[in-house]
C-alpha cells in the first residue's frame, strides 16, 4: 500500500475484515436490547470527535505546558473538556486524561496512599469494584485492603459494619460507590465515618455520573475530598476516566515545589500522577470527545433523559418484583437493578446465555452473599441507560421485564426464545440506532 492510498481509501477498502466486524457490531447493537448497566450510546457528534484527527497527536503534559510542539488546538479541546467537567459537576478541579476509571482510581490511590497503606472499600461481591481492593487486582496487591458489605436485609451498606471496620483497621482511604449498587451512594454517611477515623474520601462515581451531573442522585463535591468516574456510562460520552475535587487544598503529606519551598496543591500532585506517574501520552482524539459530551449534558434535554433513564429502571424494577423476582435491595434509585436468581433454578451465566440468544443482552453478576463462583454466579445486573438513550420509556420496560421472565422461565425452550427473538427485533426497529452508519 503506498502512502497516497492510504490517505485516500476508506476503511471499507483498506481493511474489509475490521469493516465488516464494525459493521456487525452496528448492527447487533442495533437490533438487540442493550441491558448492560455500563454502557450506552453515544451521539455522533461523541463518535465524530473520537473517530477523529486528534488520535495523531501526542501531547503529554497539560494544556499550556506540554512535552510536544504543535498542541495548540489540542489544549483548545482538553481546555473545553476540562471547564465543561467543572461547569457539569460544580467542582474547581478536574482532570479529564485518566484512560479510563481504573487509571482515575490509580491516579487517587498512589497520590493519597503508599503501597501498603489501608483502604476500604465495598466487597467486589457486594457491588464494588476491581479497583476498590479486589485481590486480584493492582489495589488487591500493592494495599492492605479492608473490604465492607452491605446488609444482608436490606441490600443497603450496612453502616454500622462500616464504622466498626473503619475503627478496627485505621484506613488511610474509605472509598465509596460500585458498580452494582442500585441504591443513591450514601456519601454524607461515609463522610461521617472518615472525619471519625480520620481517613480520606473518594467515591468512585463512574456508575451514576450521568445522573450526578444531572442532580438527580446527589453530589458527592461537598463530601468527598475527591472523586472519580468514567465518562461512557450514564454520562454517555466516550469510553474514559475522569478525576474531580470540589474544592482544591493544599497537600497535607509535606510536598513542596522543588525551586519556590511553596506547599503544592492536591490537584497539582493529582495531575503528577496522571502523567507522568501512570500515563505517557493523553488520548486526545477521546478527551475531545469527553469535551463534546460534557457540552451534551449542560443541555436541559441531558437532565430530561437522566430523570427517564431512573423511571424506566424503577418501572423495569416494579415490573420484576410483579413476576417475584428477588430485587437486590428491593428496587433502585438510579440505572441499576441487580436481579438475585438465587431462588429459582438457573445461574446469572445460565440466564445471561438464554437471553443472549433472545436478543437481550446483560451480564451474570454476583449478588451479595453469592455460592456460586464470579464466573457462575446467582444474579444478572440489568441496566436502562442504552435503551432510554434510544427513546424507549416505560411501556416498553414492563414489555421487556417481560419478555426476560420468559426466557428466564423457559430457558432451555428454543421456540420460545425464538420467538421472544422476533419480538426483540420489532421493538428495536421501532427505535432506530446508529443506521445512517450502515453501509
Ligand atoms: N466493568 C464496569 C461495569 O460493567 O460496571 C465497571 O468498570
Amino acid at each position: 500500500m503506498t502512502e497516497a492510498s492510504i490517505r485516500v481509501l476508506s476503511l471499507p477498502d483498506v481493511d474489509p475484515d475490521v469493516y465488516t466486524s464494525i459493521q456487525n457490531e452496528t448492527l447487533r447493537q442495533g437490533n438487540t436490547l442493550e441491558l448492560i448497566a455500563s454502557e450506552n450510546f453515544v451521539s455522533k457528534a461523541v463518535l465524530e470527535a473520537a473517530g477523529g484527527v486528534m488520535t495523531n497527536k501526542y501531547a503529554e503534559g497539560y494544556p499550556g505546558r506540554r512535552y510536544y510542539g504543535g498542541c495548540d488546538w489540542v489544549d483548545v479541546a482538553e481546555d473545553l473538556a476540562r471547564d465543561r467537567a467543572k461547569e457539569l459537576f460544580g467542582c474547581d478541579y478536574a482532570n479529564v486524561q485518566p484512560h479510563s476509571g481504573s487509571q482515575a482510581n490509580m491516579a487517587v490511590y498512589f497520590t493519597f496512599l503508599q503501597p501498603g497503606d489501608t483502604l476500604m472499600g465495598l466487597d467486589l461481591a457486594h457491588g464494588g469494584h476491581l479497583t476498590h481492593g479486589s485481590p486480584v487486582n493492582f489495589s488487591g496487591k500493592l494495599f492492605n485492603i479492608v473490604s465492607y458489605q452491605v446488609d444482608k436485609k436490606s441490600g443497603r451498606v450496612d453502616f454500622d459494619e462500616v464504622l466498626r471496620l473503619a475503627k478496627e483497621s485505621n484506613p488511610k482511604l474509605i472509598v465509596c460507590g460500585g458498580s452494582a449498587y442500585p441504591r443513591f451512594i450514601e456519601f454524607e454517611q461515609f463522610r461521617e465515618v472518615a472525619d471519625e477515623v480520620g481517613a480520606y474520601l473518594m467515591s468512585d462515581i463512574a456508575h451514576p455520573a450521568g445522573l450526578v451531573a444531572a442532580g438527580i442522585h446527589p453530589s458527592p463535591m461537598e463530601f468527598c475530598d475527591v472523586v472519580t468516574s468514567t465518562t461512557h456510562k450514564t454520562l454517555r460520552g466516550p469510553r474514559g476516566g475522569l478525576i474531580l475535587m470540589g474544592k482544591d487544598w493544599e497537600n497535607p503529606w509535606g510536598v513542596v515545589a522543588p525551586k519556590s519551598g511553596r506547599t503544592k496543591m492536591v490537584s497539582e500532585l493529582l495531575d503528577s500522577t496522571v502523567m507522568p506517574g501512570i500515563q505517557g501520552g493523553p488520548l486526545m482524539h477521546v478527551i475531545a470527545a469527553k469535551a463534546v459530551a460534557f457540552g451534551e449534558a449542560l443541555q436541559p434535554e441531558f437532565k430530561e433523559y437522566c430523570q427517564k433513564v431512573v423511571d424506566n429502571a424503577q418501572a423495569m424494577a416494579d415490573a420484576l418484583l410483579e413476576l417475584n423476582y428477588d430485587l437486590v435491595s428491593g428496587g433502585t434509585d438510579t440505572h441499576v437493578i441487580l436481579v438475585d436468581l438465587t431462588k429459582r433454578e438457573i445461574s446469572g451465566k445460565a440466564a445471561e446465555n438464554a437471553l443472549e440468544k433472545a436478543g437481550i443482552t446483560v451480564n451474570k453478576n454476583m449478588v451479595p452473599f453469592d455460592q456460586k463462583s464470579p464466573f457462575v454466579t446467582s444474579g444478572i445486573r440489568v441496566g436502562t441507560p442504552a435503551v432510554t438513550t434510544r427513546g424507549m420509556g416505560i411501556d416498553e420496560m414492563k414489555g421487556i421485564a417481560n419478555m426476560i421472565d420468559r426466557v428466564i422461565s423457559s430457558h432451555e425452550n428454543d421456540e420460545l426464545i425464538t420467538q421472544v427473538k422476533g419480538e426483540v427485533s420489532e421493538l428495536c426497529s421501532r427505535f432506530p440506532l446508529y443506521t445512517d452508519l450502515l453501509g
